[in-house]
Order: structure tokens, then sequence, then C-alpha cells
């Protein structure tokens, strides 16, 4: 099968499992918003049937759930051109997770990073949910014959899950059915570290609120968690290669071109040579001014959230006349027997 054998088609989602963050914003939402203005069809959802394979409050998912989608909306992505959804509220998803589930293996499941690392040493204990994850991640994607989807860095291996689970699904049933998806990666901060370990990927989850620019941070509070971020004494260098083995600097150094829409190296041009004294304020004040007008307009959008209930309504309508005819002939080229033409 090739490629492009289908209609472009963009989707992606998102954990309303908590605040966006800035890595959420970098790795993620700036591409949907990009990819919006390309002339393709995208789709942006939040993932809320994945969020619930960990213990969510109820009314904290649905505070973020909400929240999330002000978000998309702030930072950019238009209901009228995009189609903005709520995963539970589109149910081929989680139909075609169950078909999915029966074609994923058990060790495929068994060897993704993020599930060792969410589980830990305490597996028994959690969810299958949890487990059988990417399976789920799998059907939101192709559910929608999605030949793209914008990620960060840290999603590469579920992508290429994706891929096989489609791949199986093709051959098992000897159908060219499923398309091979693309991961989109890129930008200058694919994998935006916390700012406390640079060893460490920027999270929701990290338990330090300091390790994590929040989208609805105020100004006070940017400024404050950049000028304690963790740095070294070095000053910084006019090169990229000279960020080898400096974390902490690479991940502020590449916050701030991806920030500013620069390479890495067009950013050093610049703020090479300055000690992390004088580059700090430049950070802060270049994600102040990014990320306030988005932080604002989610205040606002959030003192509506009838409005946000109808936008992702209208987007699960749009969204099933994509995804039922899909499930529907998966159904079919699987031997379910229904309702007769
Ligand atoms: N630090 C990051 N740098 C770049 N991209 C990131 N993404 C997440 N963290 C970073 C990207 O954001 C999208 C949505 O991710 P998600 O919220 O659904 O799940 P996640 O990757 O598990 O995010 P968190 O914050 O790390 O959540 P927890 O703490 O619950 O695990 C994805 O495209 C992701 O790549």
């Amino acid at each position: 099968m090739t490629e492009t054998s289908f209609a472009p088609r963009v989707f992606s989602g998102m954990q309303p499992s908590g605040n966006l963050h800035l890595g959420n914003y970098l790795g993620a939402l700036k591409p949907f918003v990009e990819w919006q203005g390309k002339g393709v069809e995208t789709v942006y959802c939040m993932v809320d049937l994945h969020a619930i394979t960990v213990w969510q409050d109820p009314a904290d998912l649905r505070r973020s759930t909400r929240e999330m989608c002000a978000g998309f909306i702030a930072a950019g992505l238009d209901p009228e051109k995009s189609i903005l959804i709520n995963q539970s509220q589109v149910p081929e998803h989680a139909q075609l997770g169950w078909i999915f589930n029966c074609v994923a293996r058990m060790g495929w499941m068994g060897r993704m990073t993020q599930w060792k690392d969410k589980a830990g040493k305490n597996a028994e204990n959690a969810s299958l949910g949890l487990f059988g994850y990417p399976a789920l991640m799998a059907a939101d994607i192709l559910v929608y014959h999605a030949t793209h989807v914008p990620v960060g860095e840290d999603q590469k291996q579920h992508l290429e899950l994706t891929r096989d689970i489609a791949a199986k699904f093709n051959h098992d049933y000897g159908v060219d059915f499923f398309p091979m998806t693309e991961p989109v990666i890129e930008g200058a901060a694919t994998r935006v570290m916390s700012l406390r370990d640079g060893s460490k990927k920027m999270s929701k989850s990290d338990v330090s609120d300091a390790s994590r620019i929040n989208m609805t941070d105020d100004a006070d509070t940017i400024a404050r968690k950049i000028r304690k971020a963790k740095t070294d004494p070095d000053a910084l260098p006019s090169e990229a290669e000279g960020l080898a083995g400096r974390a902490e600097a690479r991940n502020l150094v590449s916050i701030y071109a991806a920030l500013n829409g620069q390479s890495i190296d067009a950013a050093l041009s610049e703020v090479g040579g300055l000690q992390f004294g004088a580059f700090k304020p430049m950070l802060a004040d270049v994600a102040v001014a990014r990320l306030s007008p988005i932080s604002s307009e989610m205040s606002r959008l959030m003192a509506d959230t009838g409005e946000i209930d109808r936008i992702l309504m209208r987007g699960a309508e749009r969204a099933r006349a994509i995804t039922a005819p899909i499930l529907k002939q998966t159904y079919e080229i699987v031997g379910m027997v229904g309702p007769t033409p």
C-alpha cells in the first residue's frame, strides 16, 4: 500500500488530565495551529477516555476538558476550520479500540516505554486501560484514516505501534484499509524538559509545579519559574554543538527558539556569549509575550462553558460523519453481521 492512496487528514489528541503546559504547547498545540492553515482537514481531540487510565476526579476531569478546549481555541484553533471533540462523545473511537485490542499483541504493549514509566514497579496495580492505551490511541487516529499526526517526541513509539496495528490488520484481513500514518515531530522544542531537571520531560504529572510553565500561569509566575530554572555556571555558546552535555542550557535555548519561531542556531547567534543572568529575563519576556494573550483568552472563554460544550457537541457530529462509515466498513471486513442495506 502506498502512503499516498489516502487523502491527507490530520488527527491529534491531548489528555485533559491536568493543566496545559509549555511542553504541550510547543510540542503539539502550536503545530496543530500551523496545520490548520495548510488546507488539510484537521481533527483535534481531548482524549478523556485516555485520561481515566489513571484516577481522575470527575469534577476535575470536566473542568480540565473544557479548559483544554478553551486553550485550543485561545491558541488559534478555529472550531469552524478544525473539528474539535472530546473522545468520549465519538463512540467509534472506543469501538475501533476494541477491534484493535484483538489485533495488538500483549508483547507489543509490554514494550511501550510510557507503560514502563507510568506503571513502574507497581504494574500489578495499574489499570488494564493503562496497559491497552496505545491500541485505543491507534483507533483514535485510524478511525479517521488520518495520514499525519503532529506530536511531541515522546509519542514516537506509540505512532510506530499505530503503524504496526494498521499493517497487521491489513495483512490479517487481506485489505488495504488502514493507512500508514506519519508522525510529524517538528520544531526547535519537540521535547521540552523539566525546568528543575534537564533529564526529565516537562509533564503535567510532575509533583513540582516549578518544573513546568502552565498555560494559565500569570506573568510573575512565569518570570519566577524561569529565574529559578536549573542552569550551569557557563555562558551560552554561539553554536548548537556547544550545548552538548548541557541539558538545562539546551532546554532553555530550545524553548527560546521555539517561542520565537527560530532554529536553535539562529537563537544562539543572538544570545551566544550571554550569562544566564542576562538570558533568563529575555526568555521570560518572550514567554510572557507569547503565553499571556492565550491565558487571558482562555479565562474569557471559560466564563461561558455552555458555549464550549456546544462547540464540542458540534465537533462530535462532524467527526461522526467521518468515523461512522469507517467503523461500519471495519465491522464488515471483520465479519460482524449488521443491517442489510
Ligand atoms: N514535554 C513535552 N515536550 C514536547 N511535547 C510534549 N507533549 C507532552 N509533553 C511534552 C506533547 O503534548 C501532546 C499531548 O500529550 P498528553 O497530555 O496527551 O500526554 P503526555 O505526553 O503524557 O503529557 P504529560 O504532560 O507528560 O502528561 P502526564 O504527566 O500525564 O504523562 C503529545 O503530542 C505530547 O507528545
